[in-house]
């Protein structure tokens, strides 16, 4: 099968993998994902399918595009945030709950987060130590909301914000823009904010994986440079996720190397990277 969209979570001692999934039969030409699967593993090598956990069928107000989700846990349930495109037009990020990371998940029954129009996808969430939740999400501008402690909705007097799109957070893209397009990341470590994402740098046609990083959880960003290159070849997009498990740094993305692989099959890889001392990230190859 081909999966795309890596989210990777370590609950216990287990690593669970959230993926979108690109079905074989193309619809149109273009992006044919209609459900998300979970695989896990306890060593990065022997790894189990615990097959599909939420389907658009499942999803009374979305029809199409079962994009890049997240998972987190609060509280012994388990998040699943996921964007998808709403019945009545533009894309909306909405959350089903379920007792295990494996599910199953039921829908809340409603969009969490939509403007009406379509830049409220690729939703990524992150607890902080003092408990407050972010979740952050969007293409081409990067928007986020404060999450209430039930999970399932948001702070309506700070509301959706949309994060400042300069340069020095995001770096140079084309025509004066950043290089920001989508797929954002968001953790911490070591007491630092990061921000992995999706995009474009000038003068490229596919995306690359830049990050940016701060010591505030809403900002201001500093673009700290690329993560990966650009594949250049068989697939447009990239789509990032860090994660720490057992002792060791892994970074998950997706390529369309598998056979008939490209832009709508693609497949989710990981390698190992180490950080540097100053917490900065250095180009990580390709594996
Ligand atoms: O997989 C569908 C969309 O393509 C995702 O939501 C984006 O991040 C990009 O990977």
């Amino acid at each position: 099968m081909y999966t795309a969209d890596p989210a990777p979570v370590v609950f216990n001692d287990t690593l669970y993998l959230y993926t979108t999934h690109d079905e074989d039969v193309l619809k149109n030409n273009f992006y044919t994902m209609e459900n998300w699967y979970v695989f896990s593993t306890k060593d990065m090598v022997n790894w189990t399918n615990h097959g599909e956990i939420l389907s658009l069928d499942d999803i009374t107000w979305a029809d199409d595009r079962a994009w890049a989700p997240q998972t987190v846990e609060r509280n012994g349930k388990y998040y699943f945030y996921y964007p998808a495109h709403k019945i009545d037009g533009g894309m909306a990020v909405g959350v089903a709950i379920a007792d295990s990371p494996v599910g199953p998940f039921k829908d809340t029954g409603k969009p969490l987060v939509y403007q009406d129009d379509w830049i409220d996808f690729d939703p990524t969430v992150f607890i902080d130590d003092d408990g407050q939740a972010y979740l952050y999400f969007g293409n081409p501008q990067l928007r986020y909301v404060l999450l209430n402690e039930d999970m399932v909705s948001y702070n309506e007097e700070v509301g959706v914000v949309d994060v400042p799109m300069t340069v020095e957070s995001f770096g140079e893209g084309a025509n004066g823009g950043t290089t920001y397009g989508e797929g954002p990341y968001f953790t911490k470590r070591n007491g630092l904010y990061y921000m992995i994402f999706a995009g474009f740098r000038k003068g490229y046609q596919t995306e690359y994986i830049g990050y940016s990083t701060s010591t505030s959880p809403t900002g201001p960003w500093k673009y700290g440079g690329v993560v990966m290159e650009e594949h250049e070849d068989k697939t447009f997009t990239n789509h990032p996720a860090v994660v720490e498990y057992q002792g060791h740094s892994y970074f998950f993305y997706h390529t369309g190397d598998l056979p008939d692989g490209g832009d709508f099959h693609r497949s989710v890889a990981f390698t190992e990277f180490e950080y540097n001392e100053d917490g900065s990230i250095s180009p990580i190859e390709k594996c």
